[in-house]
């Protein structure tokens, strides 16, 4: 395994030239880009949120850190879209409505093109109607939502009424995960899955298709 603390530092530091450079070398070494992301960007941003909570960070310094891990994901999304000739799945994903946080929900969406899913990535502030319309489009099997704010939550309750209006809801499995989000919430608002971090969010796709 790769020397993967020079870009964690990069990351934490805000550097994104410097963590550019650490992930292109450690790729240069042989690292796994799967491996980059759960073992290096995944801890660093949280290790990001932890600091912002304590008062150590503030918000330019959670901005430049999360600008940090776009150059390595621009550099290891090419790798990792060629591992799998044939998807595992299609996913779609957002932040739910009203909701900007985009850091995580990135991170999940890395990963599961890393674990060979194809994935298209809605952004964030992402209304009902607009999952609707993207699991039409790419004839989905996963739809994957995010919330980082207990205000924006009820809105994966309201994404996934809107997929049952629209006859789709027995065609496409509904994945859900974020901070404040729990399994328990997940069960009360009627999704399919709760993905606790990244890496698992891979499994509980996989699982979800009976992969
Ligand atoms: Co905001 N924010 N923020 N924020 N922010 C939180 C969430 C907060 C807890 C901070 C705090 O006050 N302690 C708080 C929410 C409180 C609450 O709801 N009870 C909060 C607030 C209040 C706000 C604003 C309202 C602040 C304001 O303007 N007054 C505002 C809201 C804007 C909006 O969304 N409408 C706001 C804004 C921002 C920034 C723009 C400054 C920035 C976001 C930048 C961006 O995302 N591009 C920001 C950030 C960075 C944070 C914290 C510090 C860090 C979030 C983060 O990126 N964590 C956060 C405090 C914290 O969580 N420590 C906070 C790192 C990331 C890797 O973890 O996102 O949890 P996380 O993702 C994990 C898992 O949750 C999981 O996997 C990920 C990787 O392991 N996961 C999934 C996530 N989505 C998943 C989906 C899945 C499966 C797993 O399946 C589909």
């Amino acid at each position: 395994m790769a020397d993967l603390s020079r870009m964690s530092d990069a990351i934490l530091n805000g550097d994104a030239a410097g963590a550019a450079a650490a992930a292109k070398e450690a790729l240069a070494a042989g690292a796994d880009p799967v491996e980059m992301v759960a073992q290096g960007i995944s801890p660093a941003m949280g290790e990001v949120g932890r600091r912002f909570e304590s008062g150590e960070y503030f918000v330019p310094e959670l901005l430049i850190a999360a600008r940090a891990t776009k150059g390595i994901f621009e550099l290891i999304r090419p790798m990792m879209a060629q591992k799998g000739a044939q998807p595992a799945g299609r996913v779609v994903i957002g932040t739910v409505k009203g909701d900007l946080h985009d850091i995580g929900k990135n991170l999940v969406a890395a990963m599961l093109e890393g674990g060979g899913f194809e994935v298209t990535d809605l952004g964030v502030n992402v209304a009902p109607e607009k999952v609707v319309s993207a699991v039409k489009e790419k004839n989905a099997q996963v739809v994957g939502l995010s919330a980082l704010l207990t205000t924006t939550m009820p809105e994966m309750r309201n994404a996934i009424s809107a997929l049952r209006e629209a006859g789709l809801r027995d065609g496409v499995k509904v994945m859900v995960g974020g901070a404040p989000v729990t399994q328990q919430f997940a069960q009360e608002v009627g999704a399919d899955g709760y993905g606790e971090n990244a890496a698992s969010a891979v499994g509980v796709a996989r699982k979800l298709l009976g992969l």
